[in-house]
């Protein structure tokens, strides 16, 4: 699109006019914020009902993408760079006085997730747009995200996120797209005069689910794809229905929370209901748009791909079944047919706690029909398979089992499609954790490594290295992230190097500004940045960072004239609020970070930062600011990690174990480029097998981790005595899940090379330059085509 300067400020002014009937120089952020809002909006709503329009006119084969988290932060300057504005807005600002960065801050980051699967979903969105492919996300829309994370005395305190209390300028409500869902009642099977059995309905009642759109703009190429979060309504008629007032007021808030837990889930019927809502609307809103397309209803596979993010969309598969057979009187069989073929499912953990599993009685009473759909679907699993396989297998890969419904098993039963997210889990799903599974099912297992959205990562929250880029390399790479590799045509530039660590000074200025207005703590640009951000998980270990950083002070301590360079530890994490353990390891990093950077004697060498409210937009100030990427999980425990993507686009270093897309990191780097430690997979897995791990006898018999470990427990480190031992319980008396003391002196060993490499100017400016030439890989535009080839068989319509 191209707009001209003098175009859009009349365009602003006179909606500004028009709005609120002032001019600029009068205007709030707030209301210039808005206005900038609706003006873009307007630039990209003909694109929008245009690729509607196209995608239906060429009855264009559409992924629909089922997630019941989507964290796509703020939206107005990645809008303004899709629609190829955001210079020239910059400008026009400028020339008010006007700062877009005051703008942007009035955005609310919108946090419908809790973590890496959400965040994917978004960039995912954001590149399917990009390469021009016919792809719609269908969620909930929260009306409290994530809650907002504070400090008091330390400790981690929620606060509810209300971001729809300001508007939010991009959503457009759809009224005339609502659907009903019913829940709850009983259901009977009645024959009908065709001799058909039906389902009779009695009593539950029925919640109105009202669609939310919005635009997903892709990359300078005037595609508009649709992001539907549907939101709970109850009328005042449907209010008569319920026989009970907590039942009411349950199904009313159905939209208004975000379950805030990202993977000790709890069995609660709230979050079961709110499943089913998101399910139900979504699977209805499909269907109706394909009855208006005409086509056979056994034909849909060729049109509609359906994915579910996880397991908890998984009901897609008995929702499209019960409105086959139900609604549109397909025989089960080929409606099973079309089911499995429409549908595909992506794992996200093999974290058992999180594979979702529901009460049976618990479904019965929220969606009883499903849960019939769903045991028929088991029934028949049985009869088809149990002459094939051995009777116990069968009986471990049951939907239906210990009185529970198992959401991983209708996923991979009702799908053609299961894919991991790094290589690693991929494999791991296949040998391990869905390895009875990959025996019936081989030819549905597949990886499909994540990828992240490359211009949000870049050119908006690092503009310095994006100009540096273009200065050397040209500007391809801003479409086209392979082409980041012409880099390399300048491994060896000294130059170079100069001009990305004068540009990583610059970030890590701004992100020191922020520390101190927001911590009041100083810390030096000239010091490493070396940062671990990501959920706050005993199996992310961000508890052995805080050892290493123990172990150091100590260290220092000890010897005052210790040659380390200075470094900055920062965190970012948010912990469910039901997590204890996590909440300990919170509170123990503050109150070593008080006790660090208080101790003047130290010399100011370290210093320890815990920033409040990990979320998008603090992403986008803190990873470019980072030298050192801590990507420190039990190998074998995260899937794949996607900030070690981020990271590496941004030039730092990544200090890895063999986990997740770690591996993938290190193989496109080389070793060179990257710190690996620690166990790996396999060694992990023999411990399992063999049962020795002994973590006791390593702390009896290794001086430095017995120190280090006494530190939590003999005052080292003040006000945390309850949360001190706690944790030394869980090393010592529990045996240490996650091997942590087990990994530590390889930690700390590889940090030292680390430091000796960093101050080699020469050697890190290589490995910074290595990486960012690198990170084309791991672009969700090479992922999502890879999604679209394989998977779902869609093709981009408009220009990719
Ligand atoms: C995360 C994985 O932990 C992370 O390794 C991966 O990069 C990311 O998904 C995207 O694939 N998993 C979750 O966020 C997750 O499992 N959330 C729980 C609610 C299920």
């Amino acid at each position: 699109m191209k707009v001209t300067k003098k175009e859009f400020k009349e365009k602003f002014e006179k909606r500004l006019q028009d709005r609120f009937a002032i001019s600029i120089e009068d205007a709030s952020s707030t209301e210039l914020y808005e206005t900038l809002g609706k003006v873009i909006k307007s630039y990209y709503s003909s694109d929008w009902k245009h690729t509607r329009q196209d995608y239906l006119n060429h009855e264009q084969k559409q992924v629909y993408y089922f997630s019941i988290e989507f964290l796509p932060g703020r939206m107005l300057k990645s809008n303004l760079l899709n629609l190829g504005m955001l210079e020239m807005v910059q400008e026009a600002l400028v020339e008010w006085n006007i700062d877009l960065e005051d703008l942007v801050q009035e955005e609310p980051d919108m946090a419908l997730g809790n973590g890496g699967l959400g965040r994917l979903a978004s960039c995912f969105m954001d590149s399917l747009a990009s390469i021009g492919m016919p792809g719609n996300g269908n969620g909930i829309r929260y009306e409290y995200g994530l809650f907002k994370q504070k400090f008091v005395d330390g400790y981690q305190v929620e606060l509810p996120d209300e971001w729809l209390n300001q508007r939010n300028i991009w959503e457009v409500r759809r009224e005339s797209k609502a659907v009903d869902v019913h829940f709850g009642g009983n259901v009977y099977l009645k024959e009908s005069p065709t001799g058909q059995l039906k389902p009779v309905y009695e009593g539950g009642y029925s919640i109105k689910a009202i669609p939310y759109d919005t635009g997903m703009t892709g990359y300078e190429n005037d595609t508009v794809n649709t992001m539907r979060l549907w939101s709970a309504e109850v009328t005042e008629e449907d209010k008569i229905n319920f026989q009970n007032f907590e039942d009411r007021k349950e199904l009313e808030n159905l939209t208004s929370v975000l379950y805030p837990d990202d993977s000790n889930e709890a069995g609660l019927r709230f979050r079961l209901s709110q499943e089913y809502f998101f399910v139900s609307a979504g699977m209805q809103s499909i269907l109706h748009y394909y009855k208006s397309l005409g086509l056979p209803m056994t034909e849909m596979n060729k049109f509609i791909a359906i994915h579910i993010n996880d397991t908890h969309p998984a009901m897609c598969v008995p929702e499209l079944m019960r409105l086959l057979v139900d609604e549109e009187g397909m025989a089960w069989e080929k409606a099973w047919d079309v089911t499995t073929k429409v549908m595909s499912y992506t794992n996200h953990t093999i974290m058992s706690e999180a594979l979702e599993k529901w009460k049976i009685s618990l479904m019965k009473e929220v969606c009883p029909r499903i849960y019939q759909i769903i045991k028929e679907i088991d029934r028949r699993f049985v009869e088809e398979w149990s002459h094939v396989f051995d009777p116990e297998l069968i009986e471990r890969t049951r939907i239906i089992r210990n009185k529970q419904v198992h959401m991983a098993h209708l996923a991979i039963i009702g799908t053609h499609s299961i894919n991991g997210v790094a290589k690693l889990h991929s494999d791991l799903l296949k040998s391990v954790v869905l390895k009875d599974f990959y025996t019936i099912y081989p030819d549905r297992f597949n990886n499909k490594t994540n990828g992240i959205a490359q211009r949000r990562w870049s050119q908006i929250s690092n503009p310095l290295l994006s100009s540096t880029l273009d200065k050397y390399i040209g500007k391809s790479w801003r479409k086209n992230a392979d082409d980041l590799k012409l880099l390399l045509n300048h491994a060896d530039d000294k130059k170079v190097y100069a001009d990305l660590a004068k540009v990583k000074k610059e970030n890590k200025k701004r992100l020191a500004q922020y520390i101190k207005e927001t911590k009041g703590i100083e810390v030096s640009p000239d010091a490493i940045f070396d940062v671990q951000v990501k959920r706050l998980h005993a199996y992310k270990r961000q508890l052995m960072n805080l050892m290493h950083i123990i172990k150091l002070y100590l260290d220092i301590k000890e010897n005052p004239d210790l040659d380390i360079t200075p470094r900055v530890f920062i965190f970012g994490a948010k912990a469910a609020p039901s997590y204890h353990f996590a909440k300990s390891v919170i509170k123990l990093i503050n109150e070593t970070a008080n006790l660090i950077n208080n101790d003047a004697s130290i010399n100011g060498k370290l210093k320890v930062v815990f920033l409040e409210n990990y979320n998008v937009s603090l992403a986008e100030l803190i990873i470019p600011a980072a030298d050192v990427s801590e990507q420190i999980s039990l190998a074998s425990k995260e899937a794949s990690g996607t900030s070690n993507m981020k990271f590496m686009l941004n030039g730092a270093v990544t200090m890895a174990t063999l986990d997740g897309a770690n591996i993938e990191i290190r193989d496109v780097v080389g070793d060179d480029n990257i710190k690996i430690f620690g166990l790996t997979e396999a060694e992990v897995y023999r411990y399992y097998n063999e049962q020795n791990y002994n973590s006791a006898d390593i702390y009896n018999n290794n001086p430095v981790i017995h120190r280090v470990v006494n530190a939590f427990i003999d005052g080292t480190i003040p006000n945390s005595r309850m949360e001190g031992q706690e944790i030394y319980d869980s090393l010592i008396k529990y045996n240490d899940e996650f091997f942590i003391l087990r990994d530590f002196m390889s930690y700390c060993e590889a940090q030292e090379s680390l430091d000796a490499d960093y101050k080699d100017k020469a050697r890190w400016g290589k490995m910074s330059l290595t990486n960012i030439a690198h990170a084309g890989h791991f672009s969700a535009d090479n992922t999502v085509r890879k999604y679209a080839e394989d998977i779902w068989q869609i093709e981009p319509v408009r220009k990719g």
